[in-house]
């Protein structure tokens, strides 16, 4: 089989990030199996179809199940809110479909568990799982990890993230599903805090090991669409400092409500020897700082990351055409397409997706006792 039926469930901001990926990647990586959009299943028919015509759906279900009966589905993609991430990654699992989930994997890691659970059952089969943290396929963030690897700036120490966005600074912002814990788990904690653990893990090869967390919700109620006000029952910012399993301390900070800042995912890990520092806001560019060069002329300096040999790139454009946001999608959906067809496991697997919610679990544990706590679970 050289092709691979794509059934995308759910159609809104990530919907359409992850269709553009699957448009994408047949004709810029060539990848062993080529994605076929097949169908998109979405709860209203006519929404959907729209979605679907835009897009580049081939059909439409308005059920998601109807996904899995279909044999022209090999792989589920699901970016609906978190409340649906583990029945349907279950379900599709558990009927031999490859699954993409969106991140944060779960709203709790119970779900998470149970998915992991699905995974491993699965994987006996030949089939796969994988959880979209993107911001691994930046390739300047790639990039990061091999020079770290590499050795380049030493034994890691410190390791300083945020992610600072400014979309609920107004309270007169319209209240949606990623306020209500219910549909969302947490706020700007499972939402982006979730992106900025997975980046900082992924560049270091660190895992935390416990923190000391504070949340707060700044705006507690908002106006819902058509009328009235709901309350706005997840955190606006979480702020919380770690350990490592390799002696690193850790610094988060995660707010939807950082006047100014639109996606600013910035990551700076301070080694024996030398520093690395990225911006989303300035994706293509990652600082690099070697300790070793002569002091007299020594200095953060900047590496545009467009060249061929840098990670991703030499698929795209000569060097200094810079990529953007939507490259990382694409990024993700070839390195699942290789691994589904070379028989290996993608990455962030299920289990990595996991980890990720005991810390987060971890956070909302620490902030609501205001302890230390540890995280459980590790491997
Ligand atoms: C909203 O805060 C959001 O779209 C997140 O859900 C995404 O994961 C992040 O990439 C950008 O911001």
């Amino acid at each position: 089989m050289t092709t691979v039926g794509v059934g995308m469930v759910g159609h809104a901001f990530m919907g359409r990030a992850h269709s553009q990926a699957w448009r994408s990647v047949g004709p810029f990586f060539g990848p062993p199996l080529t994605p076929v959009m097949t169908a998109l299943a979405g709860r209203s028919a006519e929404r959907a179809g729209a979605a679907a015509a835009t897009l580049g759906w081939a059909s439409v279900e308005t059920d998601w199940k109807e996904l899995l009966r279909r044999d022209d589905v090999q792989l589920i993609d699901i970016c609906t809110p978190g409340d649906g991430h583990a029945e349907i990654a279950v379900a599709a699992l558990d009927a031999g479909k490859h699954v993409l989930c969106e991140k944060p994997l779960a709203n709790t890691v119970a779900e998470a568990e149970a998915m992991v659970a699905a995974a491993g059952r699965a994987r006996e089969r030949g089939v796969r799982s994988m959880v979209g943290f993107n911001y691994r396929r930046v390739p300047a963030v790639t990039l990061a990890r091999r020079l770290v690897a590499d050795g380049r700036i030493g034994t890691v120490r410190h390791i300083r993230a945020q992610y600072l966005q400014d979309w609920l600074a107004d309270p007169e912002a319209p209240f949606s599903w990623r306020m209500d814990r219910d549909r969302a788990g947490s706020g700007a904690l499972g939402d982006i805090a979730s992106h900025i653990v997975d980046t900082a893990q992924f560049i270091t090869g660190h895992t935390l090991t416990g923190v000391s967390a504070t949340l707060e919700t700044f705006v507690p109620e908002r106006p819902v669409p058509g009328g009235g006000t709901a309350p706005v029952t997840v955190d606006d910012a979480a702020l919380f400092i770690g350990r490592t399993d390799r002696g690193a301390l850790a610094s988060f900070e995660a707010t939807r409500v950082a006047t100014g800042r639109k996606n600013a995912l910035r990551i700076e890990v301070s080694g024996s020897s030398g520093a690395l520092s990225f911006d989303l806001e300035s994706l293509n560019e990652l600082w690099f700082y070697d300790g070793d060069e002569d002091g007299a002329t020594a200095g953060f300096r900047r590496i545009v990351v467009t060249e061929p040999d840098h990670p991703y790139t030499g698929r795209w454009w000569p060097p200094g055409h810079v990529l953007g946001y939507e490259h990382t999608f694409t990024h993700q959906m070839a390195d699942l397409l290789t691994a589904i067809a070379d028989g290996t496991d993608p990455s962030p697997s299920f289990a990595d997706g996991l980890q990720i919610q005991r810390v987060l679990a971890a956070v909302a544990d620490s902030a609501a006792s205001r302890r230390w706590v540890d995280i459980e679970g590790n491997d």
